[in-house]
């Protein structure tokens, strides 16, 4: 019975999938929680170290190796069988840099199975902390690397997306300019996906197009390194910066440390990971044009499959490689389930109760409107965390939760236009798509159908479905994409959630008046009160 494992090493946890190849269904589905497990150690909150400055977001790498440890040993006492696992793949949350000093090169080769991973790589970081998604401290950076490279369309052109403050070249900039030393002594700068590829083989693992394409250094369209962004990134950059190989590489046989320790076989392939929406991508079965797929997640996600680069002209969006050797378009809300659950948490509700506020609310909320930046966004940019209110009384819960779900989607919709994608279809995934009275917001902003998923983590079901991938290849088998997610990566019927045109119709009034809040918050634009009130006149 062969097997495949998709791990997922996300913000907040370290998720694991078992597929059974000849069954053909996943016979473990397993996680591990930073908070609640290792919080304490490492004083995360939400899996992000705390820090005075709303704009620093980093995490401890140590954490994720530990939880790597804590994963399989849960799972060895569970009874689950690692030694028929004949591949393992994985997803990194992207854009995540993790910087090792020349012992920790070394070391990644002779890891001791009597000693734990976090343990035996400790002082094999030359920084300590690793800067995340989530971080928005780099606005300088981008400035410079931006006007370096010939302004922001070029760099769209030359690497898939503007320069973004999360993305790893401007922090690799950063980290050069304000710790030159630490810099100096690093020798290896992986991503989140190839450092924890690297010690699951045991040896440096190449990362992938679909991550590479985060960090504003690789060329979108022959997917190797640009030399000219590595110059407008950091001095002797290029040598720090492992190989770029497609996503179904195989590194080699997993490390003697798995096979010691928790009964992995000799011949288990380690496969490269990538990027967690690349990923999903696969997880939720995009392997080819037409459908699009909204993740929501620590971050809400909107994207889909593209056969040809191409770059978004606003340069809000982004375009990755996809695992399947083409590429995919995304565009990313950093304000996603951590911004529904301050919500929730201010009025002191439960996800039954904030469903039942959705439920007791009107469609289009009276025209009551939210800019959810609790934190910092993305899309669009927001470097100041402010939430604004239009209309929408603070004290008012079930208002303010229809108001934080109705922004998303409104947004996702109005920042979506550039891929021109006719989205009659929307796949769901993510925690909060097990949420119907969501999905039903959903449904109605895009006027699309949407659909649920049996396996709520696509990243880490993508990650297994790369293993196989990877593995049939190996084996003179190669496999087309669509026969490889068949079965598994498929939306359930019975869940089809269908658009209410009358709620739809609402929705396109509301469209501009949102448009409007955020012009007025955001670029200085006229106070947006009058177009509410025309809304609810209507
Ligand atoms: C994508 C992005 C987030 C992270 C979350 O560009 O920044 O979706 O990948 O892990």
């Amino acid at each position: 019975m062969p097997c495949v494992l998709g791990l997922d090493s996300s913000t907040q946890s370290l998720s694991a999938i078992l597929l059974d190849l000849d069954a053909r269904e996943a016979i473990a589905d397993y996680s591990v929680d930073f908070d609640e497990r290792l919080g304490a150690k490492y004083g995360v909150e939400n899996g992000v170290l705390p820090n005075d400055d709303p704009q620093v977001k980093h995490s401890p790498p140590q954490m994720w190796l530990e939880a790597l440890d804590l994963l399989l040993g849960d799972l060895k006492s569970q009874g689950v069988n690692l030694s028929q696992v004949v591949a393992v793949a994985g997803s990194g949350q992207q854009h995540g840099s993790v910087y090792l000093n020349p012992r920790g090169v070394t070391l990644l080769g002779q890891l001791d199975p009597h000693l734990g991973l976090a343990d035996q790589l400790d002082g094999c970081f030359s920084r300590e902390t690793s800067p995340i998604w989530m971080d928005a401290s780099t606005w300088r950076e981008c400035q410079e690397m931006t006007e370096a490279l010939g302004g922001p369309k070029a760099v769209a052109e030359l690497t898939g997306s503007c320069c973004f403050e999360r993305f790893t070249g401007t922090q690799i900039r950063r980290f050069w300019k304000s710790e030159t030393d630490d810099y100096d002594r690093t020798a290896r700068i992986h991503l989140v996906s190839s450092f924890m590829a690297s010690v699951l083989a045991g040896a440096e693992a190449p990362l992938d197009p679909g991550d590479g394409a985060g960090m504003n250094l690789m060329d979108i369209r022959t997917k190797a390194w640009s030399p000219a962004a590595i110059e407008a990134c950091a001095p002797r950059l290029r040598s720090k910066l492992p190989p770029i190989a497609p996503a179904d590489t195989v590194v080699g046989p997993i490390a003697p440390y798995f096979v010691e320790k928790y009964g992995f076989s000799p011949d288990c392939k380690a496969c490269v990971w990538s990027g967690d929406n690349p990923n999903s991508l696969v997880g939720v079965g995009l392997v080819s044009s037409g459908k699009i797929c909204l993740s929501l997640g620590t971050s809400d996600t909107y994207f889909g499959y593209m056969p040809e680069a191409q770059v978004d002209p606003a340069g809000e969006g982004h375009c990755f490689g996809s695992p399947t050797g083409a590429y995919m378009s995304l565009i990313c809300f950093k304000n996603g389930s951590l911004a529904r659950e301050r919500v929730r948490d201010a009025y002191g509700m439960d996800w039954p109760a904030f469903s039942a506020a959705l439920r007791a609310t009107p469609v289009g909320n009276g025209g009551r409107l939210m800019l959810p930046y609790f934190d910092t966004e993305i899309v669009p940019n927001v470097l100041e965390p402010k939430v604004w209110r239009f209309g929408l009384d603070e004290a008012d819960g079930p208002a303010n939760c229809r108001a934080v779900v109705e922004a998303q989607q409104l947004s996702m919709r109005i920042h979506s236009r550039w891929m021109g994608v006719d989205s009659t279809t929307i796949y769901a995934t993510g925690g909060a798509s097990a949420n119907r009275e969501i999905l039903e917001v959903m449904a109605n902003v895009h006027n699309a159908e949407v659909y649920q998923f049996p396996v709520g983590n696509s990243a880490a079901l993508g990650a297994a479905l790369r293993a196989a991938h990877a593995w049939y290849k190996g084996n003179g088998d190669e496999q087309p994409w669509e026969q490889i997610v068949s079965g598994y990566a498929e939306p359930v019927a019975a869940s089809r959630l269908a658009p209410d045109p009358a709620s739809a119709a609402v929705y396109n009034e509301l469209i501009p008046v949102y448009n409007a809040c955020e012009d007025h918050a955001l670029r200085g634009g006229p106070d947006p009160a009058p177009l509410q009130e025309a809304f609810r006149a209507k």
